[in-house]
């Protein structure tokens, strides 16, 4: 086994026994700006503590797998300048050369299996974008989702992906697909979308008895809870949809692919919604940190 390095509240929570819920670093380094990038991150593991459950944010530092970080050590992290986004194909790559890497949705449930974590909250998934059908961009979250056995709590896909494509591509598969409350998938900054989930659940409960069934079957893989924003930070798909469409075409025009083309859009509309796309990111994935610490709790006593 890999060298981890747990922070000092993982490690205490794993010998007591207690809820831990994962989070990743790539939303921290490529998908908010300084400073806001490090208070969000704190506040999300604040959340996560009032909720009764143990934050464990996941970075590679110096080569090094981190499974939760100190609060200076989140801070360097949320500071640093070229710091890589490592996925599913990265990450030992990153490890094995000594670099600082952030986590995407796919590394870090590779880094939480790991470790013997089971819940994951983040804000959006990596998905099949707009155009995959030239492109071929299809996220390896994807992918991971359907082998590796962690529930992500996440607010649906934004709309910068081609939703319906990720849903099939989620169909294809084998990955539960359940929104959490209501009928419909949401998406990210709208809590509706005109898409019905495959699933839907009502309690945190339900959402761990099913990630405890999927595990007692032998079935490997995980769960993609889609959990709405709040109604209170929602923004309407109308004012979104033109700001995406414009991102989308200097993305396309400046020959913006792979890695970068995420990272692209997220700054993009960020600028273009003059802050406004952060304070509903903000909310969305402290909501999804509360859920996914009620579920951690569930599960706690369900393999008790
Ligand atoms: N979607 C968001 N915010 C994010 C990301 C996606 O709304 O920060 C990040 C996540 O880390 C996700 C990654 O795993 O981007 C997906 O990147 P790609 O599309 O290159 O796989
Ligand atoms: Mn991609």
């Amino acid at each position: 086994m890999i060298d981890i390095r747990y922070s000092a509240e993982v490690r205490a929570a794993q010998a007591a026994g207690s809820a831990i819920v994962a989070l990743e670093s790539t939303i921290i380094t490529h998908g908010m700006p300084y400073p806001q990038n490090v208070e969000v991150a704190a506040q999300v593991e604040q959340d996560i503590r009032d909720a009764g459950a143990t934050p464990a944010t996941i970075a590679v530092l110096d080569g090094v797998l981190h499974v939760g970080l100190e609060p200076e050590q989140l801070q360097a992290l949320g500071q640093a300048k070229n710091v890589a986004k490592v996925s599913r194909a990265d990450i030992p790559a990153c490890i094995a050369i000594g670099r600082t890497g952030a986590t995407t949705v796919a590394a870090t449930m590779i880094a939480a299996r790991l470790a013997g974590i089971q819940v994951f909250a983040t804000g959006g998934i990596g998905g099949v974008h707009k155009g995959a059908e030239t492109s071929f961009d299809i996220s390896a979250d994807l992918m991971e989702l359907a082998q590796t056995a962690v529930t992500v709590v996440a607010a649906g896909a934004k709309a910068i992906l081609d939703i319906p494509k990720t849903l099939e591509i989620l169909e294809t598969q084998g990955v539960p697909v359940i929104a959490y409350g209501q009928d419909s998938f949401p998406a990210f900054w709208s809590a509706q979308s005109d898409l019905s989930a495959p699933l839907r659940m009502d309690s945190a409960a339900e959402i761990a008895r099913a990630h405890f069934t999927r595990g007692a079957m032998g079935l490997p893989g995980g769960q993609l809870i889609a959990n709405p924003i709040p109604a209170e930070a929602e923004i309407a798909a109308e004012t979104l949809a033109p700001v995406i469409a414009q991102a989308q075409s200097e993305a396309d025009a400046q020959g913006v692919t792979g890695k970068a083309v995420t990272p692209f859009l997220l700054q993009r509309i960020f600028e273009l919604t003059e802050g406004r796309s952060l304070t509903a990111n903000i909310a969305l994935v402290r909501n999804n940190a509360r859920l996914a610490s009620e579920i951690a709790k569930d599960l706690v006593t369900l393999n008790a």
